[in-house]
């Protein structure tokens, strides 16, 4: 056996972020970096995680060619004994997720308002990992379930961590952090069976909601079309929470925080949120990917409401219930920064499985208000990430190290990565002039709040948390009446999986509460015989006024930047259209994929050959935002034949998408039942294309499938 002879000059040369093991150890880069494969040079020796360097990497010890393995192969046993502990513990909650680096920028100070560095210092950019997530399924589960979506970001500040952990939606389902655990058991799939897995279509979550009309506020907006998010990209993102800002005089200030997407806001349609569950299990995530490494990097603005202890006062509702959101009619959004994701990790689990949220993680100058759901929050994160991450320690992990200098008395513990120095490990001390001691002027103040005069301690839901049916009404009569039908539709979808009749009609009971014509709709869409009679009611029901920035679809930005438009070509294409149009497409800021029936691409008419981003088999229309054709009438006449063209069609129709189709491509339309309409025009029609893609066919959808 020949030994790898060491090379000097060349581990030198190397930097050390190109070796693959390159840790944070200087000493475990160091010594891998003396050992130097002689031939290329290239590649540094393989060794065991003890730095022994390993001759044979295909076969195990064996004391004969056709004997046992010998206890004694310590490269083996180092190698398997690490595989087998390589995954950790998933979040029991937005397991599935996907994460990005890029910085946040503040454009408007707080200074008014709050002392903390990141809300106060125009044009500094703090860097930032963002993670997006569902809620229900598995790390493995798909990226398109009807499901809330996770929207949590890591400020790096000079203060220390900032994270703001929430979500797509502005109000939770439940009031008080005591019935969150039920909330999840009855939302994730059943015990006994393991089944459904990301989807809240079945009985245990809708029982659970039956009987909780709390939670009817989400349930509407659960199912709206929010919660069927085009990409991760066209997704809002709230704070829920009031927290309050903190400034020099002492004084709070309530705040709401709002990400909303530079790309609007923008979902798809149920049926293509269905599809793409098979056409790429991965969309969003791809999506992410391939945005940030073509450069085209998502952006969101971040904005506040801001709003004092009295004005909360005299708001119809009470800002603590996370049930309740404070509509922008009556406090308005200031933008006051960005965030650019510009970054993909190096690593998914390194960084975005190993990354630990933590809504208590806040720098002075911002601080929690007594919402009841927060105040639980504060405790969970903590507490999961030790049996997540397995040990107190997971702050030094480098996605969860603050980047601003920290030193502290906390000393040992599992997986301890840093090698303290001194005798000091306690406060006070005399015996070292330079350990770290508490400032009174730098420090994390907590606001000094007066107790509200209650009656003291007890098990207390407060009187101004009892409507539980104003805002879901508020909410529902505030969408569009295509909106609306899509959540009639969702209901009745959702309540069809349903098996157990009394929950189903329950859950319609309440309905009548929120909008007594909305439960005629779903009992008629269930096949109820009447309506069932709805619950009592807590408080009486009241008309709020409507708020239409709570709708998606007039809010859905007119532009082609961050959608994805598919061009189908095959064997004799006309190549000089194809191109025409896909420059033009690309010029608003389009990304364009081609699609043939052979991935290795097809052919054009002059002979040249175009080479394709998907096959057709493997790449739906359902992937895309627009489609356009460029066949021949033969090719079209072979393709009308093959159901995964057909259906490329079929499904770009029916999901609302501007079309471009030809004369060659009539046999296929024929063939998908296509009635052309406004949205289906010819290729060399380009401006009219790029206006039809900019939107979805909405006046189409009333004519296509039945909503409730
Ligand atoms: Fe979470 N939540 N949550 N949550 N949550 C977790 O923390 C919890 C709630 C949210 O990308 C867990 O590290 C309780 C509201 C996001 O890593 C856990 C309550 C909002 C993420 C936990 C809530 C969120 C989590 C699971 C009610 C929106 C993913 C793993 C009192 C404002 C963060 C983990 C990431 C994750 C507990 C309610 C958002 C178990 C007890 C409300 C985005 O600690």
């Amino acid at each position: 056996m020949a030994r790898a002879p060491t090379s000097r000059s060349a581990a030198a040369k190397r930097s050390p972020s190109s070796h693959p093991s390159s840790t944070q150890s200087d000493t475990y880069r160091g010594n891998a970096g003396e050992l130097q494969q002689q031939a290329g040079g290239k590649h540094p020796v393989l060794t065991t995680q003890q730095g022994i360097p390993v001759a044979d990497n295909q076969n195990s010890l064996r004391p004969s060619p056709r004997g046992p393995t010998l206890l004694e192969d310590f490269i083996l046993r180092e190698k398997i004994t690490h595989f087998d502990h390589e995954r950790i513990p998933e979040r029991i909650v937005h397991a599935r997720g996907s994460g990005a680096h890029g910085f946040f920028e503040l454009t408007h100070s707080l200074r008014d308002f709050t002392t903390a560095r990141v809300l106060t210092e125009i044009g500094v950019q703090t860097p930032v990992f963002t993670r997006f997530s569902t809620v229900a399924g598995g790390a493995g589960s798909v990226d398109t379930p009807r499901d809330v979506r996770g929207f949590a970001v890591k400020f790096y500040t000079p203060e220390g961590n900032w994270d703001l952990v929430g979500n797509n939606i502005p109000v939770f389902f439940i009031q008080d952090a005591m019935k969150f655990p039920d909330l999840v058991h009855a939302v994730k799939m059943e015990p006994d069976r393991a089944f459904p897995q990301a989807a809240s279509a079945h009985d245990t979550f809708w029982d659970f909601v039956s009987l909780m009309p709390e939670t009817l506020h989400m349930v509407m907006w659960a199912m709206s079309d929010r919660t069927l998010p085009r990409s991760l990209r066209t997704m809002e993102g709230f704070g829920v929470h009031s927290f309050r800002l903190i400034n020099a005089a002492g004084d709070s200030t309530f705040v709401k925080f709002h990400w909303r997407p530079k790309l609007g806001i923008q979902s798809t349609v149920w049926d293509e949120a269905l599809k793409l569950q098979a056409a790429d299990n991965d969309f969003h995530r791809r999506d992410l990917f391939e945005a940030i490494e073509a450069g085209d990097f998502p952006e969101w603005e971040l904005a506040v409401q801001l709003f004092t202890e009295e004005e909360a006062e005299n708001f119809p509702f009470d800002h603590l219930d996370p049930t309740k959101l404070v509509p922008e009619e009556l406090v308005p959004l200031q933008v006051i920064g960005r965030m650019v994701l510009n970054r993909w990790p190096d690593n998914f689990f390194a960084e975005t499985e190993q990354v630990a949220f933590c809504p208590a993680n806040v720098p002075p100058g911002i601080d929690f208000s007594n919402d009841p759901l927060l105040q639980g929050r504060l405790f969970s994160y903590l507490d999961t990430q030790l049996s997540r991450l397995g040990g107190p320690n997971f702050a030094q992990i480098p996605i969860n190290a603050p980047k601003c200098p920290f030193h502290n008395m906390q000393r040992d513990g599992q997986m301890q990565m840093q090698v303290p120095k001194g005798r000091v490990n306690y406060e006070p001390s005399s015996l070292q002039a330079d350990t770290p001691r508490a400032s009174q002027a730098l420090g994390f103040r907590h606001f000094a709040q007066v107790d509200d005069g209650g009656v003291g301690k007890g098990r207390i839901r407060p009187e101004s948390f009892a409507d539980h049916y104003s805002q879901a009404r508020m909410f529902f009569r505030s969408q569009s009446p295509l909106e609306q039908a899509h959540m009639a539709s969702a209901l009745v979808f959702e309540l069809s999986k349903v098996g157990t009749p009394h929950v189903r009609e329950a859950v319609v009971g309440h309905l009548v509460h929120v909008d007594p014509a909305l439960a005629e709709r779903v009992a008629a869409g269930l096949g109820l015989p009447k309506v069932p009679p709805a619950p009592p009611a807590a408080e009486p029901v009241r008309d709020l006024p409507l708020s239409p920035q709570l709708r998606i679809i007039d809010r859905m930005k007119p532009t082609l930047q961050g959608r994805c438009i598919g061009i189908l070509v095959a064997d004799g294409s006309n190549g000089d259209t194809v191109t025409t149009l896909r420059k033009a497409l690309e010029k608003v800021g389009a990304t364009v994929k081609i699609v043939s029936p052979r991935v290795g691409g097809a052919t054009m008419r002059d002979g040249t050959l175009l080479p394709a981003h998907g096959q057709l088999a493997g790449t739906p229309s359902t992937v895309f935002d627009a489609v356009a054709s460029v066949l021949t009438s033969e090719m079209g006449e072979q393709l009308s034949r093959e159901a995964a063209a057909v259906d490329w069609f079929r499904d770009a129709f029916g999901h609302l998408k501007a079309i471009a189709a030809g004369k060659g491509s009539q046999a296929l339309l024929n063939a998908a039942g296509i009635e052309p309409d406004a949205g289906v025009l010819d290729p060399a029609n380009v401006q009219g294309f790029i206006a039809a893609a900019q939107t979805r066919q909405w006046d189409r959808e009333p004519k296509l499938r039945h909503l409730a």
